[in-house]
């Protein structure tokens, strides 16, 4: 499955119902009293949150989302009925930019959170209203209110609560698909995942969602490679997962890389916890001195793993949860 991050919507709300003009009719009174009801209110669309969602997948089905207009008003002072408002469910996490992205209108980070897009027009006022000591069969009624409608975008960043990135080929999506329930795709060769994949790593009653990223490369802050389109993905995640490939002599040349691209992108990147994972141990001779280099190098933690042969795997689990509750208790 493709994952889509961003999606434009066309939203339209209801128009507000007419007022109503009318007289009463009653038996012997020549000339009854204005008794026209107001209109009733069109339906807004509003926007809210919804916990089980991940993706904007839905949208690639449905773009158009109409309101229904509000009933006229009637006679015998009967206000007409209101339309129902339209709530589209979205993924937490999501942002509302206008037309050509320039403003965001609202992020909405909170689970359940509403946002009302367009208002449904208010319903016209019937001639009882106007009714005065000097007017008192007034003709007058207002018309309901008419809709709004505009187009918007949809762009949601994968709230991760774990990033795993690295250079083409690290070995980060064999990472994923080992430690959860994903499946990405997985190849000898660089680029292989084009879009991020999101995993659930279960530990015990534990769980946190990781991302497998595409691979990174010097210059990615600037759009190089497939670029810092990603990067933005990872800029939610309380934890970064680097690995850094051993089957590859220049471990800290390539662990500098990324890091300078973290930090060339900005936002924080660089300030982000990471673990360090060395991947790939079967294949190397020496990653127990790769092991030592980089942790003269860092203080950051460093976990040595192989993925294929399920070495490592079960400690940098449990190292990323403890972490994850360190910075979750950090922002309490
Ligand atoms: N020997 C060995 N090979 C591995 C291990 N983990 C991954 N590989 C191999 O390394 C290659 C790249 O793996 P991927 O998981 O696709 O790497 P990636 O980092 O997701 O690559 P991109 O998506 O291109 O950035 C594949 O041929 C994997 O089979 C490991 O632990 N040991
Ligand atoms: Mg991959």
């Amino acid at each position: 499955m493709k994952f889509l991050d961003q999606v434009k919507v066309h939203v339209a709300s209801g128009k507000g119902g007419n007022g109503c003009v009318s007289f009463r009719h009653e038996k012997f009174v020549e000339y009854g009293g204005p008794d026209g009801g107001n209109g009733g209110k069109g339906s807004s669309i509003i926007f809210e949150t919804n916990k089980n969602l991940n993706t904007l997948i839905d949208f690639r089905y449905q773009k158009y989302f109409k309101g229904k207009n509000g009933e006229a008003g009637k006679g015998q002072n009967r206000t007409g009925a209101n339309a129902k408002d339209i709530i589209i469910k979205i993924p937490k996490g999501t942002q509302i930019l206008t037309e050509d992205k320039s403003v965001i209108l609202s992020d909405m980070t909170e689970d359940n959170q509403k946002f009302i897009i367009v208002r449904g027009g208010k319903g016209g006022l019937g001639n009882t209203h106007f009714k005065s000591s000097t007017n008192r069969s007034p003709r007058q009624y207002t018309k309901g209110q008419d809709s709004s409608e505009m187009w918007v975008w949809l762009s949601l960043k994968l709230i991760a609560d774990v990033g795993i990135i690295g250079l083409p080929n690290a070995g980060k999506s064999t990472l994923l698909s080992k430690i959860s329930s994903a499946h990405p795709k997985i190849a000898d060769y660089p680029f292989t995942t084009l879009h991020p994949v999101l995993g659930v790593v279960r530990d015990d009653d534990y769980e946190f969602v990781v991302a497998d990223i595409p691979g990174l490369i010097q210059g990615a802050h600037e759009g190089r490679g497939l670029g810092d389109k990603f990067l933005a993905h990872i800029e939610r995640c309380k934890i970064l997962l680097h690995l850094v490939d051993t089957g590859d002599d220049k471990v800290i040349n390539n662990y500098n890389t990324i890091r300078l691209e973290l930090k060339k992108y900005g936002n924080n990147l660089l300030n982000k916890k990471e673990i360090i994972a060395l991947s790939k141990i079967d294949k190397s001779n020496n990653f127990k001195k790769f092991k030592e280099e980089m942790e003269k190098h860092t203080k950051n933690k460093i976990i040595t793993i192989s993925s294929n042969n399920n070495i490592g795997l079960n400690e940098l689990i449990r190292e990323t949860k403890k972490e994850l509750i360190n910075e979750t208790n950090k922002n309490i």
